[in-house]
């Protein structure tokens, strides 16, 4: 079958926005202001270990990249979440921390993973380990459900305050970094993507790969779902205090 045009991938590319995560209902009742404290907690101890992952992800397309000029582009991301020892802007994982504590939680709890449900946990270790084992334009590939978060941490920023008057507002600011910083990674991950996938084939991969990922955001979704909103995390009413595996490897 013939290639799609460029412009015609891109937009394939992008019209898997329809099934973003933004349109879960654990974020359309978090984005309506429905989402009770524990929810919003949940959402934000479970969400964190997304975020401390991000940079081993990271680290493993530049381990797999031999492109210089890729690799001097990609180190920016982990500088973004771990953030720089010569300035002292905040990191994104420590920006995540802050988010944390604006929320009530313990700083060491998120640290130590204590609130990480299993099937989120899966979903991220998916995510690690596709990177691992993935060539590194299909990692960039499957980072492009960031095409997509702009308009979610905007609307975090515009609705929370309303919505969620006794979240700290200095616990926001993860969501005001990743405005830029997304849009930023975007390009990237595009050109490396548009310029790699280039006979139908390969761009119907790109898509499923995108749709991998774009998986992986929406089963995270349905662990808390069960958990936050069905009340029904693994093992309730057999165990008194929820027990999870710790990471294996
Ligand atoms: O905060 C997010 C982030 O740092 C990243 C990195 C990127 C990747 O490499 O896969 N994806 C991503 C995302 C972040 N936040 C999510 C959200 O809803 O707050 C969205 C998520 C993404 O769209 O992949």
């Amino acid at each position: 079958m013939e290639a799609w045009t460029r412009a015609e991938f891109e937009q394939k590319l992008r019209d898997k926005g329809q099934l973003y995560h933004i349109y879960h209902p654990f974020h359309v009742a978090m984005h309506e202001g429905q989402c009770t404290v524990e929810q919003i907690r949940g959402w934000v101890a479970n969400r964190f270990y997304y975020q401390l992952n991000i940079p081993i992800k990271d680290a493993a397309i530049l381990a797999n990249c031999r492109d210089m000029k890729v690799r001097r582009l990609w180190v920016q991301r982990l500088l973004d979440h771990d953030g720089c020892v010569g300035d002292d802007t905040l990191g994104g994982i420590e920006a995540w921390l802050k988010l944390g504590e604006a929320v009530g939680l313990d700083r060491q709890d998120l640290l130590d993973e204590k609130y990480v449900l299993p099937g989120v946990r899966f979903a991220v270790d998916a995510y690690v380990n596709f990177a691992r084992r993935a060539s590194w334009q299909e990692a960039a590939c499957s980072s492009l459900t960031e095409m997509f978060a702009p308009q979610i941490h905007q609307s975090r920023l515009d609705s929370w305050p309303k919505n969620y008057p006794w979240i700290k507002s200095e616990g926001l600011s993860y969501f005001q970094m990743r405005l830029s910083q997304a849009r930023r990674d975007v390009c990237h991950g595009l050109e490396i993507t548009l310029d790699h996938f280039t006979t139908r084939e390969q761009q119907e991969h790109g898509l499923n790969i995108l749709q991998f990922k774009l998986d992986i955001l929406w089963s995270m979704l349905d662990s808390m779902s069960l958990a936050y909103q069905q009340n029904r995390a693994p093992y309730q009413g057999l165990v008194d205090n929820p027990i999870y595996h710790k990471g294996i490897f």
